[in-house]
């Protein structure tokens, strides 16, 4: 998988997708970073790349002539994404999505924004990591390749856990426990412990049912609400809605 990314900060950048997860599946061959300083473009001595706002106003805005320059001499993979508040928002079927296909690209925004011709003509989408406003879209970028190269075959040790974790059903993830059987006088679930691989599947199941409808009743409301059988499920629990 190439991703390429168009930063200001490409040394900050290129510091964290080189270690942990992302280091490895570069040093692997999984996946192919290429980090582009969108100042390499920028003319005079200064290398100016923002400007102020037509119109007036706070800050400043990344100009055309070096973005287009810069992504232009990379032939980036497409699709290219800007990152900025005012993006689609970026959820796990994104993220499915970008790991299903040969890369993407993403254009970190500083400042107020990018010039309107960035999006309208250079880039191919516009996303946002959630409902605040950053400095620029370089951390948007580390949340976005980390979260789709983890699905990337061969990236994560443990090829079965992404079926499993939070949001591949629609649901948040059950409760996770490991050694200590207690700790300070709080104890494991006795149902995990027990060997019976059935019923801990359906203690799961409830447990991340209930989660959801306590933590994230939209999520149920998107699934079409709770069903008969998980509703039974739920009660058989003690965790009846
Ligand atoms: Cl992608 N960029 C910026 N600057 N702020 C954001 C964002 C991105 N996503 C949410 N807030």
């Amino acid at each position: 998988m190439r991703v390429d990314i168009f930063t200001l900060f490409p040394d900050i950048v290129d510091a964290y997708l080189g270690v942990s997860l992302m280091g490895k599946a570069r040093g692997e061959g999984l996946l192919d970073l290429r980090v582009h300083d969108l100042r390499s473009h920028a003319a005079g001595v200064h290398r100016m790349v923002d400007d102020a706002p037509y119109g007036g106003g706070a800050g400043m805005v990344l100009m055309p002539e070096p973005v287009f320059a810069c992504v232009e001499a990379a032939q980036p993979q497409r699709p290219l994404l800007g990152l900025g508040p005012a993006g689609r928002t970026f959820d796990q079927r994104l993220a499915r999505d970008l790991a299903s296909g040969d890369g993407f690209s993403l254009l970190c925004g500083r400042y107020e924004g990018f010039d309107t011709r960035i999006t309208d003509h250079l880039v191919d989408d516009e996303v946002s990591i959630g409902d605040y406003v950053l400095a620029g879209g370089e951390a948007a970028a580390f949340v976005v390749v980390e979260a789709v190269a983890r699905l990337v075959p061969g990236v994560l040790g443990n090829a079965a856990s992404p079926d499993e974790e939070s949001f591949a059903e629609g649901l948040l993830e059950y409760p996770q426990y490991t050694r200590p059987p207690e700790f300070r006088g709080w104890a494991v679930p006795e149902i995990l412990r027990s060997g019976d691989h059935g019923k801990v599947a359906e203690w799961r199941r409830a447990q991340a049912l209930a989660r959801t409808v306590a933590r994230r009743p939209e999520l149920i409301e998107v699934r079409g609400g709770l069903t008969e059988s998980e509703r039974a499920l739920l009660e058989r629990w003690g965790l009846g809605v």
